[in-house]
């Protein structure tokens, strides 16, 4: 820096003899006023305002066009250190009279409801994919969203430009954690060597950009776009892919840890079948297991404590995924004794993939002991896939958050934006809209679950409905004490039982109160 003031200073005075030659030792029309001042008085402050300069140039520009054919600085070497998303400030809470589109109307990070900061009930992340590979193509349709710094490749460079991009994006944003897979960070290679190569120069990177605030969230292997996943990575039928698949995961959980990650998924796009009639269910089911195994052992190996997460989803890609919901994966778990070491992570749309609300796929999850992480997102009730829109129904967000609460918040887990713009939304700027909406549905559900509470009457109305088990004959009956000859002396001493209302519509307007 001194060398370069230094430099600046000669360059500055050799700039400067002709031109106060030409202030001071010149007639002029147009220099009448100068020609007042004292020499020595001008001289200092042409000097203040070249300091000033130099502060300027020296603190780098304040902003960059978003724009890659005018990249601020680092164009030789293909990367961009200029601001991705000038006139977009740091966002702030503004609370919900705010109109302005980028600020927080119900997510306040330190505020604290039910004894915790709303960022630790949330612990938001942003996920790499879709934000910054989502590109808006659909299978009838290209791609809509060409960001200002995407060049159209799938280069190193490009890589390390858009992981720029993404740390600038979360600080802006506020959060402290990020979501990858491995192959949506760093270009893959023509062998696993290159492949690996390239992955660890963007992660060298990302734990520079990262500093001492944000983690991952989560990392992944991505086991479903390269063409030889076709039959399913750990449940393929080709031995080869099952040890190439576990060489990906090694390397993708090393990065995780070596990131500072809190937990690693498994999200088996392509671990299930199209037809029973060529499949031997049995024997991948099998396969899978031993994969996961493998993966608990290398995990203890390397010393990474993360939680390993498995998240389930019924079917898309394959017509049969085998982690088809949270009570299918439990089942998996307990079969093969892996409850231990895993926890789920449940993606609301997935959920409703499934059959199920996502308030159902948390709650097996929670009172399985399993709930990990959620993936926020939602699908859309005419269409019949993973849609991964930004959650924004608050009833729906109140309900997640009830089963957060429940399980007394997610840590080391948290809620990943597994969601992504509409194809029709192509502005930079809702980028952070998207974001800002998402994380302050969920806290709108988190303040309503703290109205619940408080109220106290949707739980009463739940241990009301109850009560009857709250009797010496209901305590014995739960303690596995009461068997068929005993209970049917009591039915026949009872008589017909009466049976009340279960209040479904009180529940509902009770809940709908504290929205
Ligand atoms: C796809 C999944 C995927 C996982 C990570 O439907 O949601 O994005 O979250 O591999
Ligand atoms: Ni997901
Ligand atoms: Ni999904």
């Amino acid at each position: 820096m001194c060398v370069l003031f230094c430099m600046y200073l000669l360059l500055f005075c050799i700039v400067c003899m002709p031109v106060k030659h030409a202030f001071f030792w010149k007639d002029g029309v147009s220099l009448h006023e100068i020609k007042r001042m004292k020499s020595g008085a001008f001289f200092l402050l042409l000097l203040c305002l070249n300091l000033v300069c130099f502060g300027v140039i020296a603190t780098g520009p304040p902003t960059c066009p978003a724009d890659h054919i005018t990249e601020c600085s680092g164009s030789d070497s293909g990367e961009w250190e200029g601001e991705f998303f000038p006139g977009i400030p740091k966002i702030k809470y503004e609370g919900p009279s705010s109109k302005n589109p980028l600020a927080f109307k119900w997510y306040n990070a330190n505020e604290e409801i039910l004894g915790k900061k709303m960022k630790d009930w949330l612990r938001f992340s942003v996920a790499f994919w879709h934000t910054f590979r989502g590109t808006g193509a659909d299978p009838f349709g290209a791609p809509t969203k060409l960001w200002p710094w995407e060049d159209g490749t799938n280069s190193l460079a490009m890589a390390k430009r858009r992981m720029r991009a993404n740390f600038e994006f979360i600080n802006k944003l506020g959060v402290d954690r990020w979501c990858f897979h491995d192959r949506d960070i760093a270009p893959d290679g023509k062998t696993l060597e290159e492949a690996n190569a390239n992955l660890d120069e963007v992660v060298e990177l990302a734990k520079e950009l990262q500093g001492s605030k944000i983690r991952p969230l989560w990392g992944t292997a991505q086991l479903f776009l390269h063409p030889r996943y076709m039959h399913g990575a750990a449940t393929s039928s080709e031995v080869g892919v099952y040890a190439y698949a576990a060489s990906q995961v090694k390397k993708a959980m090393e990065v995780t840890h070596y990131l500072g990650g809190e937990n690693f998924v498994f999200w088996g796009g392509r671990e299930g079948y199209q037809t029973l009639l060529n499949t031997d269910m049995e024997r991948e089911l099998n396969h899978l297991a031993r994969f996961l195994e493998a993966a608990v052992a290398y995990k203890k190996k390397i010393g990474f404590n993360g939680i390993l997460l498995i998240e389930p989803k019924p079917q898309e890609p394959t017509k049969h995924q085998y982690d088809w919901d949270a009570a299918t994966t439990a089942g998996f778990l307990r079969k093969y004794n892996l409850s231990g070491e895993f926890k789920l992570n449940i993606e609301c749309n997935h959920a409703t993939l499934s059959g199920h609300s996502c308030h159902h796929e948390l709650e097996t999850a929670r009172i399985n002991g399993l709930l990990g992480n959620i993936d926020a997102n939602t699908g859309d009730p005419q269409i019949g896939w993973d849609t991964d829109q930004f959650l924004t129904d608050i009833g729906e967000a109140t309900m997640v958050m009830l089963s957060v609460v429940r399980n007394g918040g997610l840590a080391p887990g948290g809620f990943n934006f597994d969601a992504k713009l509409r194809r029709e939304s192509t502005d930079v700027e809702d980028l952070f809209i998207a974001h800002i909406t998402g994380m302050d549905t969920l806290a709108r559900g988190l303040r309503n679950v703290a109205k619940l509470i408080e109220d106290g009457s949707l739980a009463e109305l739940v241990r009301k409905r109850y009560e009857s088990f709250d009797t010496e004959i209901g305590a014995q009956i739960e303690a596995g004490k009461a068997d068929f000859e005993f209970l049917e002396t009591k039915a026949m001493e009872w008589g017909e039982p009466k049976v009340p209302s279960a209040k479904q519509e009180l529940a509902e307007m009770v809940f709908q109160s504290a929205l």
